[in-house]
């Protein structure tokens, strides 16, 4: 083979594997911006907050709002890494479609607290976040939710 005919195979060769690795990093990318929001700290547009301490402090734990929670147990607030089960001081509900309910107990038991869905307001003493959770303070357990159109 004639020596710049190699050397021009072997450039050839590098730019294929510097474009396979661009697409790979490409992918990745693209991969982890499309994956659920849910359990990453931050609470998003799609997520159900809730927070160790009143007003929206303390350490969040964001569940999807579109996924049934039986039990927070082996759970723990990102920022105070503390347990999320019956420690729930204040809570929102972010999504525009799905209502939450937050229970008292695990698998749904015990009185509910209804979260409206965001920017509905508040309706009957229900509404998309509390600052204070009153007779369901550090009592939450599980969720369920409801799909409004
Ligand atoms: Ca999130
Ligand atoms: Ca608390
Ligand atoms: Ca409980």
């Amino acid at each position: 083979m004639h020596h710049s005919q190699q050397r021009e195979e072997e450039i050839q060769d590098m730019f294929k594997r510097i474009a396979s690795i661009t697409l790979s990093v490409l992918a990745l990318t693209l991969g982890s911006a499309t994956v659920s929001s849910a359990a990453d700290g931050v609470c998003g547009s799609s997520d159900f907050c809730l927070y160790k301490n009143a007003n929206y402090s303390g350490g969040v734990y964001d569940y999807s709002a579109a996924l049934s929670e039986n039990t927070y147990l082996g759970d723990n607030f990102f920022g105070a890494g503390t347990a999320v089960n019956n420690n729930a001081s204040s809570s929102v509900n972010k999504h525009v479609h799905w209502v939450v309910k937050a229970y008292e107990s695990a698998w749904q038991g015990g009185d509910p607290l209804t979260h409206r869905a965001a920017g509905t307001g508040c309706l009957a003493g229900q509404c998309p976040a509390y600052s204070t959770l009153g007779w369901a303070d550090n009592a939450f357990s599980s969720h369920d939710n409801i799909w409004v159109p």
